[in-house]
């Protein structure tokens, strides 16, 4: 009896496979480190022969990923598989920063395939370890005991963190940081709002010794009432009037899989990566072309690079909070687990990410990616023919869109970090900040008694709320529709008083109108804008690809907002760390070690490895692989309505098709509900 052999064998077989595709989805050559190669990275290093000196501490592990054209080459996931897994690694030991690179491609058989040590100035980022360490430092330190009590404060009073120190003009051979404390009693969970103001050490991180200590001054601390921001300690909403919750509802269910790091949804396919210095990183996003019938690349790479945030109080105690909260912190390490339904929508799914202790030990980051369809009532498309034998005609395509999101809490801000991919072919990239000032304790409690500059704003009693600026920088490796692109500036022109005439050679009534100067960058000098100079409309083409009436495809650039940029000297010390920020755009080659815009060694960095310096070699930028470097910039005035929390204010841009497809792409889409066949996923192309 054949066939019930055959039957069993086949359900057998069908059910085996179905399990192993759930289980393990097919590796992807930009899938983030798994805690098993984390695992055989962090055994490799320690048992490197070449580094006696212990301890050896992990700053960073990262996927070193393979050359983009042999990502590029292997499309589908199983020969993708046999790419080579390396890690790329920054380890303190001996006082010195080492590079290495591990091959983990067979993690039972890691091995060393490169060793460095970094030489120059800058530092990596801090490990977790070390902050909580020298945080503590104070706590056995004479002097501050005696500062705390002045004050009439005890130990258990305080908290302390660690304040990077920046770098002004001396090149420190050692990590040195600063640390500045918060009064952490009172019943207030908002101990940023209570700083020991005055109060500053400078620790050696490595050492965890103390190394200067300054008591300037005394000021009133402000007061614990009305600083609390958990629910219930500020009092009944809105009078007792609410807005009504809403749900999400997907009755057939996400539009949207994931398949391992691969998310697929309407005309969208991207993969999402973790790292634990940039946070997520979309890769090799394309677009899927409906009248075509073509996948088409966008974006390449994609991730938020730095985040620069200067403080304009040049007081002793504030003079250095010019952080970098990527380079010195790590957003990937300071990503939040989501909550569900508050930071997403309830119809969200989630994906974790692992990073490393200082130890090497892997960590796992639960629910710090978010995945979920966005319909908030908006229109994507719509007509009503008002004219005509057939009308009233009315079309409306809702507006669906795919939101990939991410929190991280760096101390005292909190950054949502969004991708939103639209149906119309749109990536939108929104940051969001909330979270609690950088507030300075000062004697006054009324504008009418201060006299001086305070650099900031009296946001309560005793309480400033410090100037800033966020300058949020991210690297976007675009491929448009192939990998040699071009940068295009259509700068509007105003014409005046011209005399023209209409092609017919009869004048025109009209004295002025606009019109569009199309350039080509050739080199990285023509390819940095500051946007606020002059409008134009800033394009990436592919100039090998053309419309069937022959424009270039391309992308345009569409700043949303938040588009300050830096006003700091050219040759004050922070500015010159982060010299990018004069121009929101910068558009350079592609050249793999070229990560970090503020250089790999961003902690104490002195701008001598950053997008600027790296852009003065001039390189050609017209018809290569480029990548474009945008960063938002918001200048931060605080007021009171930022105290005790601040309510989410956002920055944006997005890169919209231009030329790319041959008309709307929306076109063949299908209005929701009406159709027996609808999937009622909105966006979806019929
Ligand atoms: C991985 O390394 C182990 C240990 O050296 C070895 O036994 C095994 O054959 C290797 N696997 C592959 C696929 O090469
Ligand atoms: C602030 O007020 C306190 C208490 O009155 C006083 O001791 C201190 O000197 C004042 N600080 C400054 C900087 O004026
Ligand atoms: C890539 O960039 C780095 C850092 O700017 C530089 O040292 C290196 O020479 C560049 N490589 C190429 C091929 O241009
Ligand atoms: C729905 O789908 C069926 C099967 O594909 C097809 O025969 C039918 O014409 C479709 N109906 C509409 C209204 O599109
Ligand atoms: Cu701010």
């Amino acid at each position: 009896m054949y066939p019930p052999l055959v039957l069993v064998i086949a359900i057998f077989f069908a059910v085996a496979t179905a399990i192993a595709a759930l289980s393990s989805p097919l590796p992807h050559p930009l899938d983030p480190l798994s805690p098993t190669e984390l695992t055989a990275v962090r055994s490799t290093v320690l048992a490197f022969s070449l580094v006696a000196s212990r301890p050896i501490s992990f700053h960073y592990v990262g996927l070193d990923e393979p050359e983009k054209p042999d990502v590029l080459s292997h499309t589908n996931a199983a020969a993708a598989a046999i790419l080579p897994r390396r890690a790329f690694v920054i380890a303190r030991a001996g006082g010195l920063s080492h590079e290495f690179y591990v091959d983990v491609t067979n993690t039972s058989a890691p091995r060393v395939v490169s060793h460095g040590i970094h030489d120059g100035p800058g530092f990596p980022m801090f490990t977790t370890e070390e902050q909580v360490a020298a945080g503590q430092l104070s706590r056995e330190y004479p002097p501050f005991r005696e500062s705390l009590q002045r004050r009439g404060l005890a130990l258990t009073d305080v908290g302390c963190g660690v304040f990077s120190m920046g770098w002004f003009g001396k090149n420190e051979a050692r990590r040195l940081a600063k640390v500045q404390c918060f009064i952490v009693a009172g019943g207030t969970a908002n101990y940023y709002a209570r700083p020991l103001e005055g109060v500053t050490l400078l620790v050696d991180v490595k050492k965890l010794v103390i190394v200067a200590y300054r008591d300037r001054a005394a000021y009133s601390v402000p007061k614990a009432k009305g600083t609390d921001y958990r629910a219930g300690k500020a009092g009944p909403p809105f009078n007792g009037a609410v807005p009504a919750p809403g749900v999400v509802v997907q009755p057939e269910g996400k539009g949207f899989h994931i398949d391992g790091h691969i998310v697929r949804w309407a005309n969208w396919e991207f993969h999402v990566g973790f790292d634990m210095r940039a946070g997520t990183v979309i890769s090799m996003a394309s677009v899927h072309d409906a009248d075509a019938d073509l996948w088409r690349r966008v974006l390449y790479r994609g991730f938020a690079s730095e985040i620069f945030v200067p403080y304009m109080d040049p007081e002793e105690e504030w003079y250095f909070h010019t952080f970098m909260d990527a380079g010195e912190y790590g957003l990937g390490v300071s990503a939040v687990p989501l909550q569900p339904e508050a930071d997403c929508p309830a119809n969200a799914a989630y994906m974790d990410g692992y990073y490393v202790d200082a130890d090497g030990k892997p960590v796992k980051s639960e629910n710090i990616i978010c995945v979920f369809e966005r319909y908030a009532g908006d229109i994507a498309w719509r007509h009503t023919g008002v004219a005509g034998p057939i009308a009233p005609i009315t079309e409306v395509r809702p507006d669906v869109t795919l939101v990939v999101r991410m929190v991280v809490t760096v101390g005292n801000y909190d950054y949502t970090l969004d991708w939103e991919f639209k149906t119309v072919g749109s990536i939108k990239t929104v940051v969001s900040l909330s979270g609690i000032l950088e507030m300075k304790a000062t004697n006054y409690t009324h504008v009418d008694q201060i006299r001086d500059d305070i650099h900031g704003t009296l946001i309560a009693e005793n309480t400033v709320g410090v100037y800033h600026d966020h300058f949020i920088t991210y690297h976007l490796d675009l491929d448009i529709d192939g990998t040699k692109n071009s940068f295009i500036k259509n700068t509007i022109i105003p014409k005046r008083n011209t005399g023209v005439r209409a092609t017919s050679g009869a004048p025109t009534p009209r004295r002025s109108y606009w019109t569009v100067l199309y350039e080509v960058a050739e080199t990285e000098a023509e390819g940095q804008v500051n946007i606020n100079d002059a409008p134009a409309d800033l394009l990436f083409v592919n100039p090998s690809k053309k419309t069937k009436v022959g424009n270039e495809v391309g992308y345009r650039l569409i700043p949303a907002g938040a588009t300050a940029t830096s006003l700091l000297a050219n040759n004050d010390y922070p500015q010159r760390r982060a010299s990018y920020t004069k121009k929101q755009v910068w558009v350079t080659p592609y050249n793999k070690s070229e990560k970090w815009v503020s250089g790999l060694y961003a902690e104490q960095s002195t701008g001598d490895d950053n997008l600027a310096a790296w852009s003065k070699r001039n390189r050609r930028i017209k018809d290569e692989d480029i990548v474009l470097w945008y960063t938002v910039g918001l200048h931060h005035v605080p007021c009171q309505e930022d105290f005790p929390v601040m309510p989410t204010i956002s920055g944006a841009f997005e890169l919209r098709p231009f030329n790319f497809f041959e008309r709307n792409p929306l076109i063949r889409t299908r209005p929701p509900g009406n159709s027996p066949n609808c999937s009622c996923s909105f966006g979806r192309s019929g």
